[in-house]
């Protein structure tokens, strides 16, 4: 049975759980770690993964499935290596698993695959996104019927290489009283595999509207978005990656600009933190992972979730991870 605040597979590493409700059973969409030798670096070599296994479960109690592999890197025609933290969209009965990969000169882009199943197999497209940079996709379906993409990391994920609009192998340093990066957006068109326009930069600002600064760790986007709506408002969640919170923001557009509003969750045992929100009969659960069961080996992570609560004025309880299990 799946119990929160515990890895909910044991016979696979697994991180970056987007999670999702598809006929009203849970399907958590994250990526598949491997072993890797050597030493961790600041690019992220260590993250070598090579293919997609789904999770389900048919309800918060139930036993968590591995579903087998949904996608290898290998199918994907354009993708050298380290298939990235994924997410998906359901558009008239089709699943869109979107993720993140290094090409074939090395430069991350997001790509799409679909499947007629959450649980795939997905065939991939011929070629990324057009217009597609930096990792970690978060697609989100607005009340409207838009699908909006949201991504980018920093560091090894290249956030920064693209921070002129164009590719640059050896970008500028950022000064710490500069507006810090923020993640991509971009409208998806009907056919969910392009984009409406070219990625805009989101602003994330203070509580006196200023863009929170590069320097500001414990606050700047780092990686790992997730937009959910809440009440009515939108809510960009994040990694702030070197202090290893979860953060979020809220706006009154899915294109921002998004005010800080507090810490989602105090730091997991290893490095990376990376999240997803999600509804599920009335109550709402982040999707989270750490490194509990390989006893801290940053890139050796297992899922895991738990039920979160908002206050009256629309922040949400700050999650302890290892109080109260
Ligand atoms: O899993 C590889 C990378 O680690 C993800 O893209 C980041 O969000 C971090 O979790």
């Amino acid at each position: 049975m799946a119990k929160q605040r515990e890895a909910l597979v044991t016979n696979i590493f697994t991180a970056d759980p987007s999670a999702h409700v598809f006929d009203d059973k849970i399907y958590i969409y994250p990526s598949h770690d491997l072993p890797h030798d050597g030493a961790d670096d600041d690019e992220g070599i260590e993250y070598a993964m090579e293919d997609y296994h789904i999770l389900s479960m048919d309800n918060v109690d139930a036993p968590c499935i591995d579903n087998g592999e949904a996608l290898h890197m290998k199918d994907v025609p354009w993708v050298s290596k380290q298939i990235w933290a994924p997410d998906v969209a359901l558009k008239d009965g089709k699943y869109y698993l979107y993720f993140p990969a290094r090409d074939k000169q090395g430069i991350f882009r997001l790509g799409v695959a679909v499947s007629e199943s959450p649980v795939g197999p997905f065939k991939a497209e011929e070629s990324f996104i057009p217009g597609s940079m930096s990792i970690d996709p978060a697609v989100f379906k607005d009340d409207d019927g838009k699908y909006y993409c949201y991504n980018g990391g920093l560091w090894g994920g290249q956030l920064e290489k693209w921070m002129t609009g164009s590719f640059e192998e050896n970008p500028r340093e950022i000064g710490e009283n500069e507006p810090a990066l923020g993640p991509f957006f971009a409208e998806l068109n009907d056919d969910m595999k392009t984009f409406k326009a070219t990625p805009k930069m989101i602003q994330i600002l203070d509580e006196n509207g200023e863009p929170i600064k590069a320097g500001d760790e414990d606050r700047r986007y780092f990686e790992g978005p997730w937009m959910h709506k809440y009440n009515g408002l939108y809510y960009l969640s994040y990694s702030t990656g070197t202090t290893h919170y979860l953060v979020y923001a809220t706006g009154k557009s899915p294109e921002g600009p998004f005010t800080y509003r507090g810490r989602l969750m105090e730091p997991v045992i290893g490095w990376t933190t990376h999240h997803s929100i999600v509804e599920y009969h009335g109550k709402w659960y982040l999707f989270y992972h750490d490194c509990e069961i390989s006893g801290g080996i940053n890139h050796r992570r297992n899922v895991k979730f738990t039920e979160i609560f908002y206050n009256e004025d629309g922040t949400i309880k700050t999650v302890f991870p290892y109080d109260h299990k």
